[in-house]
């Protein structure tokens, strides 16, 4: 049995990594995954995977934090893992212009904590551990697309420069120490789970939503900004693939489309018979004091290379968040109405 440690389990793609790896035929992995403490739980992303009994030996939680060096040595030297993928982040990049710290010192601080958990493990030469590191389109930033492997950084965030820090920091493990260690350079992507404050997923929902008469208005920033948009499981499918190499290399993974944040609204609401003119509301609360213009990415080491390609493309990957989000509102609809009103 292969031991793979996921942080960032209850986030959108260590979801369906978790699935990608417990659901592999060969029923050859454990799957152990990094929880923080809340207050209330938030594991509904999981809750399918921690209900079937039939993973009972093999799917495990525990508790630690990037921001916890002790914790993640901890889980390192018990799990003693073959394979670790670090997803965990705070991921928002116009949250991190109002926690810049905060978003450094998980994103790019706590990459550290992990590398250095791992070089622990890697130097007692128990076993070899593989190392995947999330980092990001973000990195780009205001360079020029098509963005590609030899396409040089400028990060226009908190976020970004705290994962550009992370990414670096995973070669020079690779270098310094001769570790499997590598990143995915994963442009956008996202699926039915994505946070519903990301602006895919805030404006299937929010059409979804007005469609069934359960909110009238949707408000938006940019809506000219473009980006590269996959679905985040073909995307965990890669993450999977980089560390099946018997070799480390870092890959761009994208799908080599873009498009604006206006033609997804469009596609959206059009999707569901609605007009987005006649509910979308500028706020400026939603805009980000430097932007990203532009992400295209060039994706054609990972085809040529790992061989991986997308399997679903802009136009699926519409229909399936507003089919998702579309259900999702009519249940909510039924359940008011057996709620008495006041
Ligand atoms: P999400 O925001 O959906 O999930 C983030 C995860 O990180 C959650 O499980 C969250 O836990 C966890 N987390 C946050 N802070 C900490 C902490 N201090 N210690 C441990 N865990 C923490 O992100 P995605 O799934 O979309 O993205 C996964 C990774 O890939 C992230 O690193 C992101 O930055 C990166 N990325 C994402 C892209 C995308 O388009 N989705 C593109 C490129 C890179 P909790 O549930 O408790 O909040
Ligand atoms: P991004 O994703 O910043 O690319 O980061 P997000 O969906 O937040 O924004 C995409 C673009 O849409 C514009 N926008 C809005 N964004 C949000 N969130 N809310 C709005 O109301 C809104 N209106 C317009 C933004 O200005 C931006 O241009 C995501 C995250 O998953 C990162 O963690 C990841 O690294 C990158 O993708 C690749």
């Amino acid at each position: 049995m292969k031991h793979a440690l996921i942080t960032g389990i209850t986030g959108q793609d260590g979801s369906y990594l978790a699935e990608l790896l417990l659901q592999r035929p060969e029923h050859d992995y454990v799957v152990h995954g990094l929880v923080r403490r809340s207050s209330s739980i938030n594991r509904n992303r999981i809750d399918h995977l921690t209900a079937d009994p039939a993973l009972k030996e093999r799917f495990k939680l525990h508790y630690a934090d990037l921001s916890d060096a002790s914790s993640l040595t901890r889980l390192i030297h018990e799990i003693q893992p073959d394979e670790v993928y670090n997803l965990g982040a705070q991921s928002h990049v116009r949250v991190s212009f109002d926690q810049p710290i905060y978003t450094v010192d998980v994103v790019a601080v706590g990459t550290l904590r992990l590398l250095e958990a791992v070089r622990e493990l890697h130097a007692q030469g128990i076993k070899p551990v593989k190392f995947y590191q999330a980092s990001s389109s973000e990195m780009y930033g205001s360079a020029p697309p098509p963005q590609g492997p030899h396409t040089p950084f400028h990060p226009r965030s908190p976020y970004a420069c705290a994962k550009l820090y992370a990414h670096y920091q995973t070669i020079n493990y690779r270098e310094a120490y001769g570790m499997f260690a590598c990143s995915g350079i994963l442009f956008n992507h996202e699926s039915p789970r994505r946070g519903e404050n990301f602006v895919t997923r805030k404006i299937t929902l929010g059409a979804a939503r007005i469609k069934e008469g359960l909110q009238r208005k949707l408000a938006l920033g940019n809506l000219e900004a473009k980006r590269d948009w996959g679905f985040a499981g073909d995307y965990a499918r890669a993450m999977w693939m980089m560390l099946q190499r018997d070799t480390p290399r870092d890959f761009v993974v994208a799908t080599g489309e873009t498009h604006s944040v206006r033609e997804f609204l469009d596609l959206t609401f059009g999707m569901l018979g609605l007009d987005p003119d006649d509910f979308v509301e500028f706020d400026p609360r939603h805009t980000r004091p430097s932007e990203v213009d532009v992400l295209q990415g060039d994706p054609s080491e990972a085809r040529e290379i790992l061989g991986w390609t997308p399997k679903v493309d802009f136009r699926g990957l519409v229909a399936m968040m507003v089919e998702h989000d579309l259900e999702l509102a009519r249940r909510e609809k039924y359940a008011r109405s057996y709620i008495p009103m006041s």
